[in-house]
């Protein structure tokens, strides 16, 4: 018949990249755009650490916690599988979910401190796949000149170039080439903010129609 109700799911916008690069600052632009203009959306941010798991998780950032490499990988993919069931619900219902930071990051951490890359890979299996990964591109020195590294853990010259590296195999190895957006992130907050914007109402547009992927 032809007033089938069309069935509309919402997207699955990601953001990655090494820290300082200003995921945090566009996602959160992205998310005030959005719903200024009437998208049902929702912003999330890996490691949610409002959980219990969460929780250790920041304590092991914060340097207040010692953890083996594999068991702090373990939990930052756990903290996502605890999480997937209200994304799913979120998604399916038609709300678009703007992430900051999510397996990517996960896996490029631990590869950096020297894990294996699929070993890394295994616990995250089965997770959604975002629709998009806005890659926020910056060099080491860039993202130094912003008011330097902080206190946490992993923020150390020669331990992000290590990620970097990692981000850029993880790119590599992935079938789906266009998933990937990579952006210049030395532009200005604007000049990024409007791209981001066009990006991601096209992709809002036209992901509706497809199925959920898990990764
Ligand atoms: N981690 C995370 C793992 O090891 N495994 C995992 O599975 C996951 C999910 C915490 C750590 O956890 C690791 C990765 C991290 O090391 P986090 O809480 O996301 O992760 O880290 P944060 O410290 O909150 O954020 P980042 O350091 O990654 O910074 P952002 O979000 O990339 O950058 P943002 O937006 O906060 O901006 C940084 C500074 O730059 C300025 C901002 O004003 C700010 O001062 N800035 C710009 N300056 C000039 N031009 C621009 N275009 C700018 N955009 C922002
Ligand atoms: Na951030």
């Amino acid at each position: 018949t032809t007033n089938t109700a069309t069935y509309k799911r919402g997207a699955f916008i990601l953001f990655e990249g090494c820290d300082r690069t200003g995921k945090s600052t566009q996602a959160n632009k992205l998310f005030e755009y959005l719903q200024s203009t009437g998208h049902s959306v929702k912003l999330w941010k890996f490691p949610d650490r409002t959980t219990p798991i969460g929780q250790t998780i920041n304590a092991y950032l914060t340097n207040n916690q010692e953890l083996d490499d594999k068991a702090i990988h373990l939990l930052f993919s756990a903290n996502r599988w605890e999480s997937l069931p209200k994304l799913k619900n979120l998604l399916l219902g038609g709300t678009t979910l703007i992430v900051d930071r999510y397996a990517y990051s996960g896996v490029s951490y631990s590869v950096a401190k020297g894990l294996d890359l699929d070993w890394c890979r295994c616990p995250d299996i089965g997770l959604l796949r975002p629709d998009i990964i806005i890659f926020m591109d910056l060099s080491i020195e860039e993202s130094e000149k912003r008011g330097g590294f902080g206190e946490e853990r992993y923020e150390k010259k020669n331990f992000q170039e290590k990620v970097c590296k990692s981000f850029s195999q993880l790119k590599q190895k992935d079938d789906d080439d266009s998933l990937w957006k990579f952006l210049d992130a030395k532009q200005s907050v604007e000049r990024l903010h409007e791209q981001i914007v066009k990006i991601s109402l096209d992709l809002i547009e036209n992901c509706s129609q497809l199925p959920l992927k898990e990764d």
